[in-house]
């Protein structure tokens, strides 16, 4: 009789400590942290149709979006799921204005830090659309013992240590890099575990899907304005006219994309002159998983890795996925 022959997440991360000889199993613990959060949520974001946790609860957040109560419960379980694991010794979360540390002695000591997005495109739940949780973690700047700083969090993307999303869909996946390849793990409700799905995940570099809100369109910039017309062109040879898919929920459209091969783009718009999205909680850790599978992130002007933030909550335009469709972006801005 065939078992049931699965890696566990858990499995995994403690299999890759072993291929850093120094490691002391600090992000062991942290990684595994992040994972019983992605559970809890799970729980609750399964059952946001039955029960009475949809809608608002009245407060508008940082952002100046309306909160509902799924991104409360979220945001809550990962911060205390950071502050239990001793690890962390403060976070950043998009639903906060201020940065949280932890004050405990084990925290204080503690050598990392948390970026989180603990609910993206929460806008998606009362339609049943996926929804997801975004996360990066940097090695601390200020000295071990005290508490964490704001510097801690003002750091390059290029600093991250490890990143990755969780995706609340038909059925809940969890995908992270700490910077030697990007490895997914779907959750089996039956066993509770994260289980590994997609080894080694590497993006096609030749993408045929390109995502974006082209209800903007008279507002974008005239090169975005091109490379959409472009997608459209019929080219047998470059396999166009590509395929237009756009959810509206950041991890939802990026995955997607991640494995089949295309761009997401979200350029500035009226509304949002800078972009919609958040450098520190979204663009940063879906950029460290995009370069890590082949891929690439830029903002039309530089490398999204290469921002050094200059405030906690900045937005910046994010163009990201397949090599070729983030370099024609990059050459229509160029020539406009
Ligand atoms: P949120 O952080 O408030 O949930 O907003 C981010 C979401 C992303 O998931 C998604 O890519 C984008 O907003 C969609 O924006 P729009 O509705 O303007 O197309
Ligand atoms: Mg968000």
């Amino acid at each position: 009789m065939k078992g049931y022959k699965i890696t566990t997440l858990n499995e995994y991360i403690i299999r890759r400590q072993a291929d850093y000889p120094y490691a002391k199993g600090e992000l062991t613990r942290l990684l595994y942290n992040i994972g019983v959060a992605a559970k809890v949520v799970t729980k609750k974001v399964n059952k946001a149709g039955l029960v009475d946790i949809l809608g608002n609860i009245g407060n508008v957040n940082v952002q100046g979006e309306d909160v509902m109560k799924l991104d409360v419960f979220a945001n809550e379980s990962f911060i205390s799921s950071m502050k239990a694991s001793g690890e962390c010794c403060g976070i950043a979360s998009e639903e906060n204005q201020e940065i949280v540390t932890f004050d405990d002695g084990l925290s204080r000591d503690a050598n990392y830090i948390m970026c989180v997005d603990p609910l993206d495109g929460s806008s998606n739940i009362d339609v049943n659309v996926s929804i997801g949780t975004i996360f990066s973690i940097y090695r601390r700047i200020s000295p071990r013992g005290s508490k964490a700083e704001a510097a801690d969090f003002m750091q390059a993307g290029n600093k991250q240590v490890a990143a990755g999303y969780v995706i609340y869909g038909s059925s809940t996946m969890l995908v992270y890099t700490t910077g030697n390849g990007v490895a997914g793990f779907t959750l089996d409700p039956s066993i509770g575990e994260f289980c590994l799905s997609n080894h080694n995940i590497k993006t096609p570099e030749k993408g045929k899907i390109y995502s974006i809100n082209e209800g903007n369109y008279s507002h974008f910039p005239e090169g975005i304005k091109k490379f959409i017309k472009y997608c459209q062109e019929s080219d047998p040879d470059t396999k166009r006219p590509y395929t237009s898919r756009y959810i509206g929920s950041l991890v939802a459209d990026f995955h997607r994309n991640l494995l089949k091969g295309g761009i997401f783009l979200y350029p500035p718009t009226l509304k949002a002159p800078q972009g919609k999205l958040r450098l520190i909680y979204e663009c940063n850790p879906i950029s460290f998983i995009s370069e890590q599978a082949g891929g690439k992130s830029v903002t039309g002007e530089e490398r999204v890795l290469d921002i050094v933030p200059q405030d906690l909550h900045q937005r910046i335009p994010f163009y990201t996925g397949s090599k070729n469709m983030v370099e024609k972006v990059e050459q229509f801005l160029g020539e406009s």
